[in-house]
């Protein structure tokens, strides 16, 4: 372990109270010109470090996000085992696609994505440290194709559950594959199978979770900004972002590996379909062939919309080629 993360640890055990320099020295076998540096390299690293004169340092609660910070926290068996943690990236998605050897529930977890994507190679914004933008690689042993979007709807009931257990609120869900609260979009969610060229299997699965943490509304791009909300301006609670993946990965492990996916496919589908805010409104359906306006019923154990049309006619309808619109003002 480095200087610099045994100081860090120090100042964790001192747990809000003040440690001396002349001590870290002392512990570590080093000068205190040397503690000094390795402070403000963390201090750089954005942990609030208080320097009393003559008294020593006091590490105060700090949002930092790094795989220290996340490993630290976890409790779970396989998912988030490793952390890849990057400042700034491209997109943990394309990241997780183009490297080999990425370990069956490792979590690729960024502050900033510079290249951020969403369905259909639409955009998702994903400005530095308002945000975390993670993807969580698996590598399942057998695994239909129909179940790789039942994958998504496992991650957006353990999101829900998440944001519920850090905030006290509990988000909806806009089907398939968004977190709404108060009419707002606060999490994204993008699910990518790789296939192995020579037998058509899927070699993995790339679970990309993109969740607003931060932004008040004029921080959102003109673009989005009707519709874009984030955990704070939602719930008021300022979530540490270490925290939420550590959360995130215990609670998507429950789901994934403890309960035995897919054959507990109706146990999060049931929670997923009450989390669903706008069954029994009337919904625009659109797709490249047509649009019309239905009422919401429910959904089947695939995880695909019911609605009935204003003749009766019931439809059951499929991601891949329908968007719903939402009138989202109904619902702040
Ligand atoms: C999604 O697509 O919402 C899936 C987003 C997945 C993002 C994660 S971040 C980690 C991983 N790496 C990636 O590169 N991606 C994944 P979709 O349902 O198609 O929604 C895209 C639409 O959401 C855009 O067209 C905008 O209207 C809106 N949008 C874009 N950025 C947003 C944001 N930060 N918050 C709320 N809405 C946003």
């Amino acid at each position: 372990m480095t200087t610099k993360m045994r100081i860090l640890q120090l100042l964790q055990q001192a747990d809000g109270k003040l440690i001396s320099g002349g001590e870290i020295a002392e512990q570590l076998s080093i000068s205190r010109t040397a503690v000094w540096k390795q402070i403000s390299a963390l201090q750089q690293e954005g942990y609030r470090i208080t320097a009393e004169q003559g008294k020593g340092y006091l590490l105060e609660k700090s949002d930092v996000l790094s795989a220290y910070e996340v490993e630290r926290r976890l409790t779970t068996h396989t998912i988030g085992h490793p952390i890849h943690y990057f400042p700034s990236i491209d997109s943990t998605n394309l990241y997780a696609k183009r490297t080999p050897g990425l370990e069956n529930g490792s979590i690729v977890v960024a502050s900033q994505q510079t290249d951020g994507i969403g369905r259909l190679s639409r955009k998702f914004y994903s400005p530095e440290k308002m945000g975390v933008y993670l993807s969580i690689v698996l590598h399942p042993e057998q695994i239909a194709f129909s179940d790789v979007s039942t994958i998504t709807l496992l991650t957006a009931v353990a999101m829900i559950d998440t944001i519920e257990q850090l905030t006290g609120v509990r988000p909806g869900i806009k089907w398939t594959n968004d977190i709404y609260l108060h009419g707002r979009k606060l999490c994204g969610i993008l699910t990518e199978a790789t296939i192995e060229g020579e037998s058509g299997m899927i070699r993995s699965i790339i679970v990309g979770i993109g969740l607003n943490l931060y932004q008040q509304y004029t921080d959102f791009e003109p673009e989005i900004r009707d519709i874009a909300g984030s955990v704070l301006s939602e719930t008021g609670v300022r979530v540490n972002p270490a925290d939420y993946v550590a959360k995130l990965a215990e609670n998507f492990e429950k789901y994934y590996l403890d309960q035995h996916f897919p054959e507990n496919k109706h146990s999060f589908l049931k929670r997923y379909k009450e989390a669903l805010f706008f069954l029994g409104q009337t919904v625009t359906v659109s797709s490249v062939r047509e649009e019309y306006s239905a009422v919401a019923e429910g959904i089947n154990e695939n995880g695909e919309l019911i609605v009935r049309r204003e003749d009766g006619r019931m439809e059951t309808l499929n991601s891949g080629e329908i968007r719903l619109k939402l009138n989202l003002k109904d619902y702040r």
